[in-house]
């Protein structure tokens, strides 16, 4: 996978570039990444990016010409790759979006600042517009590192010890199982039992029903949208049937749920 990014803050990224999985994977050669900013793409004295909108308003607009210079020359070094503006108005990036964008071969991503891009840098040089949320950034520098980070992880040999990016959750439609390490006891807590106990088919049991309960518990829109499978069906009647007994055998007693009653 080739990364090229257009942006007035190219600083921001080396960092990013410099660590964890996705430095070794470009120290590795299993990614390329470079930063191309407008301001290298000005013709003015003063270098400038950004002007006033027409019609008025408050903020600043991207200049269209050094953006398309910029995007122009982006493509010129990797001529296959897909551009995308990253923008609030995109697309919702998600998993399935990263998959699909990990089959390309490059990508091209452009971060708008201050208030926006002029709308007719869209229209001819971007193939897609993509967003990472229902959120406020102030810029779309964040926003291009979420979908690197995400996709560099889906590049065979990225991940190396760290698991393959099949058993991901989300790939599955469900949250991860609960997680735990040494020691067995922390601050009174118990490391549940089964995990300590060399049982593989015990263990396998355990999570897959961890996850379908903390999905349940944190996630039931994931669950709504994926659908139960037959297994997983039997599971939820378990835990529906151990609620029914405990209610039948405890018929309004009990201490208060919480704390000073009510
Ligand atoms: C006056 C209207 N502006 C503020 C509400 C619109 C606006 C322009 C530019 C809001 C944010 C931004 C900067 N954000 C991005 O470039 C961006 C972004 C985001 O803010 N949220 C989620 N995904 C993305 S991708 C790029």
């Amino acid at each position: 996978m080739d990364y090229i990014v257009v942006t007035i803050f190219p600083e921001m990224f080396s960092p990013f570039w410099d660590h964890g999985i996705v430095g070794r994977a470009i120290k590795e050669g299993k990614i390329t990444a470079g930063a191309v900013t407008p301001r290298d793409f000005t013709e003015d004295r003063h270098r400038t990016t950004d002007d006033r909108p027409f019609g008025g308003g408050m903020g600043m607009v991207m200049k269209p010409e050094p953006l398309a210079g910029t995007i122009r020359f982006a493509k010129s070094r990797l001529p296959e790759a897909q551009s995308i503006l990253l923008t609030p108005q995109g697309r919702p990036f998600d998993q399935q979006m990263a998959v699909s964008l990990a089959s390309l071969g490059a990508l091209i991503l452009v971060c708008g600042r201050y208030e926006g891009v002029d709308e007719r840098v869209g229209e001819s040089l971007i193939d897609l517009e993509v967003s990472v949320g229902d959120y406020v950034l102030t810029g779309g520098e964040l926003a291009a590192m979420i979908v690197m980070d995400a996709v560099t992880r889906l590049v065979p040999g990225t991940l190396g010890g760290e698991g393959s990016a099949q058993e991901d959750s989300f790939s599955n439609g469900l949250l991860e199982y609960a997680q735990y390490t040494r020691p067995r006891i922390f601050e009174g807590q118990k490391v549940p039992e089964v995990l300590c106990s060399g049982n593989h088919k015990a263990i396998e049991a355990w999570r897959r029903e961890n996850a379908l309960i903390r999905t349940f518990l944190k996630r039931r829109d994931l669950l709504i949208k994926r659908g139960l499978k037959p297994e997983e069906r039997k599971i939820l009647q378990k835990w529906y049937r151990d609620i029914e007994q405990l209610l039948k055998d405890q018929p309004l007693s009990g201490s208060d749920p919480l704390p000073g009653g009510q």
